[in-house]
């Protein structure tokens, strides 16, 4: 296996095909009460090619007028955020090493054609917490770089069960998704590719 930057650590088939499923309805409850959007850029409002939603006390979105950001509502409903499932905070506690609980999960949904361009997560104010990230669905290539824009990358498939942490001297490390294996994985009916990212956001 090609060796992952330091703070880095892959756990493939960390959740067997059982845990997947009940995620899998435990996600199907947070889209119900916590539609699906689709995120904006700041300022230019360019559509991303994911849909998000969250779960937690607070969420990550992003909208042309008003940029990254944690908010605790829903944009369209206003609703708070549904609760984030025992069994997400169990595989925090699990592989996080960080004493505090998360408060955000993110949710992105990707179609086949989706992909997310390179980034930092850096809206959060405790970086001492890593970002703990579920896969789920087809296969994605994941791209991963150094905390400085244009360096090397090296790239890692992302499959259905897999969980990476990314934290330490990787936390503001640039990392995307290249692209998704259409038909990969049987777990969601129409196929697609479920992450989750479980962040702390204030300061523990
Ligand atoms: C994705 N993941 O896998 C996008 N961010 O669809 C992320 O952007 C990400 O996997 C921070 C830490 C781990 C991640
Ligand atoms: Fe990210």
């Amino acid at each position: 296996m090609t060796a992952l930057p330091d703070g880095v650590a892959f756990h493939p088939g960390f959740i067997d095909t059982a845990g997947q499923s009940v995620l899998l309805s435990e996600l199907r409850g947070i889209v119900k009460a916590a539609p699906l959007f689709t995120p904006e850029m700041p300022r230019t409002g360019k559509p991303m090619s994911v849909q998000m939603t969250n779960c937690g006390a607070l969420g990550w979105v992003t909208d042309k007028a008003r940029g990254y950001r944690y908010q605790p509502d829903h944009p369209m409903t206003g609703k708070p955020w549904p609760a984030i499932p025992v069994s997400l905070l169990a595989i925090w506690n699990a592989v996080a090493g960080f004493p505090a609980p998360p408060e955000a999960c993110l949710v992105n949904f990707y179609r086949p054609d989706a992909k997310m361009g390179l980034h930092q997560d850096r809206d959060e104010q405790e970086f001492g917490a890593p970002v703990v990230s579920v896969s789920l669905g087809d296969d994605a290539r994941f791209r991963i770089g150094g905390t400085e824009k244009g360096g090397q990358t090296a790239s890692l498939i992302l499959r259905s069960g897999d969980v990476l942490v990314f934290g330490g001297a990787s936390r503001l490390a640039w990392h995307g998704i290249d692209r998704v294996y259409p038909g990969t994985s049987m777990l969601l009916k129409d196929g697609g590719r479920i992450n989750l990212t479980l962040r702390r956001v204030t300061r523990a």
